[in-house]
C-alpha cells in the first residue's frame, strides 16, 4: 500500500508581470514579515537584499491560498535561503525573531520616524540618526535648517501619514479635473498608482495628465499649477523635469527607471467633512499628490509606468531586458534585436510587445 501525497503544491512564473497579483492576499502575516525586511534593507542602502524580500513576498502573495507547510513552496521561483527561513520560522513558531528584532530595534524606528518625514530620504535620516536624533522633537530641537519640503513634511506629518481613502482620491480627482478642464479644455486627467490598481487606501494621489494633440501638452503644468494654487488647493508644490533631482529622496532607482516627464509633487489641501461630534476644529486635511504631464505619443508608457506596483514595474523592465533584449522606460520600448522603437498606444500592445499576456491594473499587485 502507497499514499499519495495530497498536500497541495503551488507553481508560478518567475517574473510578477508574467503574474496576476489581485489584492486578495492569502499570506498576508508572511508577505508583512518580509515586507518589513525588505524596508529595513531598502533604508538601509542594501537595495539588493530589499529587491530579493519583495520577490520573495511577491510570490507568495500570488499564491492561491494560505501556505501551512514548508514542502508547498518546493520548486517556487524567488524564495532565497533567507526568506525561506523567515517563512520556517513564522509556520513552525508563529513569529520570526529576525523580523521582531527588527521591528523593535530602535535604528529601524528612528529610519521609519525620519523617513516618515516628506522630503527626508534614508540618506539624511542615517545622518540625523548618526548625531542621535531619533524623534520629531529631537529635530525640532537640533536647530537643523531643513528645506521646503522637509518643513512642510514636518508641519503636515500625521495627515500625510495617514492614509488617503478612496473618497479622498475621488475628491481631489474632481479638484484635479475642474483644474485641467479650466486650463487646457479637451486635455485628459487619468487616476494612477495604487488607486488605478484598485486599492482602497493610498500613501499619496497619483495623476497623469495629456492632450489628445500632440504638443498642446507643452506648458499645461505651470497652468495647473498656477490654477490650483490661485484656489488655495497647494499646501506645498515643486515641479521638476529630472527625477533624479527629486527633493523626496526614496531609494536608489535604476536608471531605466527615471524619466523626463514635466511633474509636479504637491500638497494638497483638503477640505473634510466635520464629523459629528468631533472636537475638533480643523476642517481640512493635507495629502500628498503626484501630478505627471505626458505627450499623448507616450502616453501608454507613461500610464504603463506610473500605474504600479514599483515591485510590478521593475519586473516588467527586468523581463523586457533579461528576455526580450528589449529597453522599456515610461516613454518608449526599444528593440535592441531590432534596432527600433515599438510604437503603443495602449497598454495592451506593450504587452504584446513584451511577448506577454495583458495584466490588468487590479492585478498588478505584486
Ligand atoms: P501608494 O501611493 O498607495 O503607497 O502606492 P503606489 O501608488 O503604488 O506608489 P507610488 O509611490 O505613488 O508610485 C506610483 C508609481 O509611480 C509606481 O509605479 C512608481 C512610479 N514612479 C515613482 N517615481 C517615478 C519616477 O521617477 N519615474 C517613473 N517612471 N515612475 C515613477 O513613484
Ligand atoms: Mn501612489
Ligand atoms: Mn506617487
Amino acid at each position: 500500500l502507497f499514499q499519495w501525497d495530497y498536500e497541495l503544491m503551488f507553481s508560478v512564473p518567475s517574473y510578477a508581470c508574467q503574474r496576476r497579483t489581485t489584492l486578495e492576499n492569502h499570506n498576508a502575516v508572511l508577505t508583512d514579515a518580509l515586507s518589513l525586511l525588505a524596508e529595513n534593507a531598502e533604508l538601509s542602502d542594501q537595495e539588493g537584499r530589499g529587491v530579493a524580500f519583495r520577490r520573495a513576498a511577491a510570490v507568495l502573495k500570488a499564491l492561491p491560498g494560505p501556505v501551512t507547510g514548508l514542502t508547498q513552496l518546493r520548486g517556487l521561483p524567488c524564495l532565497g535561503e533567507h526568506s525561506l527561513r523567515v517563512i520556517k520560522d513564522i509556520l513552525e513558531n508563529g513569529a520570526s525573531d529576525e523580523v521582531e528584532s527588527t521591528r523593535q530595534s530602535e535604528h529601524f524606528k528612528a529610519l521609519k520616524v525620519l523617513t516618515g518625514i516628506f522630503g527626508v530620504g534614508p540618506k539624511t535620516a542615517e545622518r540625523w540618526i548618526r548625531e542621535g536624533i531619533h524623534s520629531l522633537i529631537q529635530l525640532r530641537e537640533s536647530g537643523h535648517t531643513l528645506n521646503r519640503a522637509q518643513q512642510a513634511g514636518l508641519l503636515h506629518y500625521d495627515d500625510l501619514n495617514r492614509p488617503v481613502t478612496r473618497a479622498e482620491a475621488d475628491a481631489i480627482t474632481e479638484v484635479v479635473v475642474r483644474a485641467v478642464v479650466a486650463v487646457a479644455p479637451g486635455a485628459e486627467v487619468t487616476l494612477t498608482g495604487g488607486f488605478r490598481r484598485g486599492k482602497l487606501t493610498g500613501h499619496d494621489v497619483d495623476f497623469l495628465i495629456t492632450h489628445p494633440e500632440e504638443g498642446r501638452e507643452e506648458g499645461l503644468m505651470s497652468k495647473v499649477v498656477s490654477w490650483l494654487r490661485s484656489q488655495g488647493f497647494l499646501l506645498y508644490e515643486k515641479t521638476t523635469r529630472n527625477s533624479y533631482l527629486e527633493s523626496t529622496e526614496g531609494p536608489a532607482r535604476p536608471a531605466s527607471n527615471m524619466d523626463r516627464f514635466e511633474r509636479c509633487l504637491t500638497i494638497f489641501k483638503l477640505d473634510e467633512d466635520q464629523r459629528p461630534g468631533s472636537e475638533e476644529t480643523k476642517l481640512w486635511r493635507a495629502v500628498r499628490v503626484d501630478l505627471v504631464v505626458s505627450p499623448i505619443s507616450q502616453f501608454a508608457f507613461a500610464l504603463l509606468g506610473w500605474t504600479g506596483s514599483k515591485l510590478f514595474e521593475r519586473e516588467l523592465r527586468r523581463w523586457a531586458g533579461h528576455e526580450k533584449a528589449m529597453s522599456l522606460s515610461s516613454h518608449a520600448l526599444y528593440d535592441n534585436n531590432q534596432s527600433r522603437y515599438h510604437r503603443a498606444t495602449s497598454e495592451e500592445e506593450i504587452f504584446a510587445h513584451l511577448g506577454l499576456e495583458f495584466v490588468p491594473p487590479s492585478e498588478r499587485n505584486a
